[in-house]
């Protein structure tokens, strides 16, 4: 097998510059909470793949369901000869998602795509033009949803020009807001809307309930509920952009289950299919419904062996009960984080859901952000062994993705390196 210096010359006279990796070491094969490079070495996944293993590499059930697909048949295409497991990974989906409404899913391949068919639909459904997203989101790399997304470099820098009828306004950030309260904070988002686009243009309001890639920011309590609240009573579709944050990975099924808020749609992807490429959109069914037939579709949306691995996946967060694992998992990150925090004045604040916890770093004493400490502890990480990534508007933001299959030994070896690595 090359080793992964071979493999990285090779890569730079065949891969095209602008696909950036986090580490130089290539990938051998991957299981439970450890990844094992072309040179045998071993390292404690941080990152899942950002937040899409959920159930592991290679989670056994995923195998088995994916090998029985391949067998069976490969690609049919949904739209030409349909087939079982595209119906009951929707049946799932409807099942799952908050609201005891009747639903409907569509399936696609990214994330990226499943926020443009969201937008697709709150726009077709209601006749309405404008989008309304907020500072520090990520929603995507294709031309809508780099529109949709906050931050200029790496992901819109000389991209565009961008869609039209985004419109952004300002996020509850704790942290960085003063301590607005959550009803305070929505208060100020909802001004923005009313005044600058009025609420009758807006077909939709699109939130992450966790920020992921913008830097792992949890709204105040109370915002979401709010937001939902003026959406619900202004006609405009409350869309749930729960791509990293669902499947398990904030100790709920998804992250919106935290303070009980209903969206109208939610987009799906990451954690779906235990590492297969599988999105959907799921929602109220007379919003899906709306869109005339053929109006909505691509190639390999729900490809079958994505939904196999997709109903594996499911089974096995039910069976292994990985809502539970994730607070568990949570519980012992956030203890050992705090006590670096309390020792380590560069961490301004320790934060997240479950699973999905970040530290902010800042120069002592203030609230400048401190990307090159984020940069630094991350590379003592890896260097030691530990895949972890950063985030965040001003990268300042060390965020950690354990697959929720990790074991307790393999937890405690990565936060003893994380440790050390503060020092
Ligand atoms: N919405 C909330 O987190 C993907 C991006 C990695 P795709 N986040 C990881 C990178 O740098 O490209 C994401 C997300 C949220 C949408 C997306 C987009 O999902 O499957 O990457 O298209």
């Amino acid at each position: 097998m090359p080793s992964s210096e071979e493999l990285h010359k090779r890569r730079g006279a065949a891969v095209a510059r602008g696909v950036g990796s986090v580490v130089g070491a290539y990938v051998d094969r991957a299981g439970g909470g450890t990844i094992t490079d072309v040179d045998g070495r071993e390292w404690i996944d941080f990152a899942a793949g950002i937040a899409v293993t959920n159930v592991g590499n290679s989670a056994p059930r995923v195998v088995a369901a994916v090998r029985e697909q391949v067998e069976r048949f490969t690609h049919t295409c949904f739209m030409v000869a349909p087939y079982e497991s595209y119906v009951a990974v929707c049946e799932q989906l409807n099942a799952l998602t908050p609201g005891g409404f009747e639903k409907r899913s569509a399936l696609f391949n990214s994330g990226a795509e499943a926020v443009e068919n969201a937008v697709k639909i709150a726009r077709h459904a209601t006749g309405r033009p404008a989008v309304v997203v907020f500072d520090h989101a990520y929603h995507g790399r294709t031309n809508l949803t780099m529109a949709l997304t906050a931050k200029n470099m790496p992901y819109k820098h000389r991209f565009g020009p961008f869609a039209g009828e985004v419109y952004r306004v300002p996020m509850s950030y704790p942290l960085r807001d003063g301590g607005l309260s959550g009803a305070e904070a929505a208060a100020r988002a909802i001004e923005t809307v009313e005044k600058q686009v009025g609420a009758e243009n807006v077909a939709a309001l699109l939130i992450e309930p966790i920020q992921g890639e913008g830097g792992f920011v949890v709204p105040a309590q109370g915002f979401l509920p709010a937001l939902r609240e003026w959406a619900t009573a202004a006609g405009v579709v409350f869309v749930a952009d729960e791509i990293q944050t669902g499947f398990c990975r904030t100790g709920d099924w998804f992250a919106c289950d935290h303070e009980g808020v209903v969206p109208d749609l939610v987009t799906l992807a990451k954690g779906i299919a235990g590492g297969l490429p599988l999105a959907a959109v799921t929602g109220r069914a007379e919003l899906m419904d709306a869109v005339h037939v053929g109006g909505l579709g691509g190639t390999y949306g729900g490809n079958p062996v994505a939904c196999a691995a997709a109903l594996a996946s499911i089974e096995t967060m039910h069976e292994l009960d990985l809502a539970a694992a994730a607070r568990r998992i949570g519980a012992t990150l956030a203890d050992r984080l705090r006590a670096v925090a309390a020792r380590d004045t560069r961490i301004a604040e320790v934060r997240g859901r479950g699973a999905m916890l970040a530290v902010e770093l800042v120069q002592p004493g203030t609230l400048v952000p401190d990307p090159a400490a984020a940069a630094a502890v991350s590379a003592a990480c890896h260097a030691a062994g530990l895949l972890t990534l950063t985030c965040g508007t001003y990268g300042n933001v060390l965020r950690f993705l354990p697959p929720l299959v990790i074991s307790d030994d393999e937890l405690a070896r990565g936060l003893d390196i994380l440790d050390a690595a503060f020092g």
